[in-house]
């Protein structure tokens, strides 16, 4: 098939989940075309099915905000006809949605194409962003125009039922992990590097904003210090990135964080890591969360979202309420401070990542493209 793949370039866990969705089709023999405004971050290397077409804006001094979603719409409109493309899989609703309803509609009038469009919800497009006034009536407009919708998880769909008029049906497929990819040995250099004296090493990977609440991750790992030596690695950048640090110092605790930034090798750093923590407000899935499960990293996380079909209670981690810091501490503390139950934790947190591995959920999008096309009869 030739695949349209429209998406966020950026760390955020949509666009990392559909750049590697497109890496894995491309790898079964697919043609798959990446459209969006920058390489993403996860999409390097020369791979013959693969393809990147830039979105380009051009500025005028008229545009205050720059119409990308027109300038989307027309580079669908492009590619759909040169690329000869089977069908559209957009990742996030807003505005990737609505414009590839308009560029739709332009293919339809004008060449006759019909452009199946298929839309993932990803989590903020719906529950944050998507339910805002400003967009609400767009988003359940081209959602319910689309050809197929998808959830990340249980929690997505029920969310997005309540909270839109959505009158198509809604299929479940969850997010996945390249298991082979995050299964690494640990490097004993950069394991010293980082805790020379055998430390535990907490970890936590975010776009650092307000949702993730990464003050409770320091809160939560200045008490765990107290208990069983520790280090914490804060992985990322965002807007609460500077608080964070400033509490660090507050909390005199700078010698055992360290802040490193965005890294594309999360695998490194993960392999060497005993502890996740994730103290999010809210995660319709937390795709960070499955990509430490997949290295033998248990979870610490808030009981919200989608979470809870993830990290399974007592078993791959366990679950606190958010902002629940006393008891995310204690939790966190009773994982890691002995070495038999960590190890059980990492053992069953990555047979249940296994769940998830790419192999089980490619074919599930492969089975709805193929539904779309009507090459297929819909499943039940
Ligand atoms: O909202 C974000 O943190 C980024 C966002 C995205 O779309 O890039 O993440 C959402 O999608 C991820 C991939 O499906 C999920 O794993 C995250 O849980 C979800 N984030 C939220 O729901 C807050």
């Amino acid at each position: 098939m030739r695949i349209g793949i429209v998406l966020y370039p950026t760390f955020g866990g949509s666009g990392v989940l559909a750049t590697e969705l497109g890496l894995a089709l491309a790898d079964e023999g697919h043609q798959v075309h990446f459209i969006t405004y920058r390489q993403p971050v996860r999409l390097s290397g020369f791979n013959a099915n693969i393809f990147y077409h830039e979105v380009r804006v051009p500025t005028y001094p008229l545009f205050e905000y720059p119409p990308y979603e027109s300038a989307l719409s027309s580079t669908i409109v492009d590619v759909a006809i040169n690329q000869r493309l089977d069908l559209l899989h957009v990742h996030y609703a807003i505005p990737h949605a609505s414009s590839a309803y308009l560029a739709k509609q332009i293919l339809l009038k004008s060449t006759g194409i019909n452009l199946p469009v298929i839309t993932t919800l990803h989590g903020t497009d719906i529950t944050l962003v998507g339910k805002d006034k400003t967009y609400e009536p767009v988003v359940t407009f081209s959602i319910n125009e689309s050809d197929a919708i998808t959830t990340v998880s249980k929690n997505l769909k029920e969310e997005t039922l309540k909270s839109f008029g959505v009158t198509k049906d809604i299929k479940v497929i969850y997010n996945f992990v390249d298991v082979k990819r995050f299964a690494k040995k640990p490097i004993d250099a950069f394991r010293k590097a980082v805790a020379p004296d055998g430390e535990r090493i907490l970890v936590h990977a975010s776009n650092f904003r307000k949702i993730k609440r990464v003050q409770d991750v320091v809160y939560i790992f200045k008490n765990v210090l107290d208990k069983v030596p520790a280090k914490l690695m804060m992985v990322g950048d965002g807007p609460e990135r500077h608080g964070a640090e400033e509490l660090c110092r507050e909390l005199k605790i700078c010698d055992h964080v360290r802040f490193v930034g965005k890294q594309e090798q999360i695998e490194e750093i993960l392999a060497i890591s005993d502890l996740f923590l994730l103290t999010s407000d809210y995660e319709s899935f937390g795709l960070s969360a499955l990509e430490a499960m997949a290295a033998s990293v248990p979870v610490l996380s808030s009981n919200v979202g989608g979470l809870p079909e993830v990290n399974i209670h007592g078993v791959t981690g366990y679950l606190a309420e958010p902002g629940d810091i006393a008891t995310m501490s204690q939790l966190a503390i009773e994982i890691v401070q002995n070495d038999e139950v960590l190890n059980g934790f990492k053992q069953r947190a990555f047979e249940q990542a296994k769940q998830y591995d790419i192999k089980n959920v490619l074919p599930v999008y492969e089975q709805l493209y193929a539904e779309v096309l009507g090459e297929v009869p819909v499943a039940e």
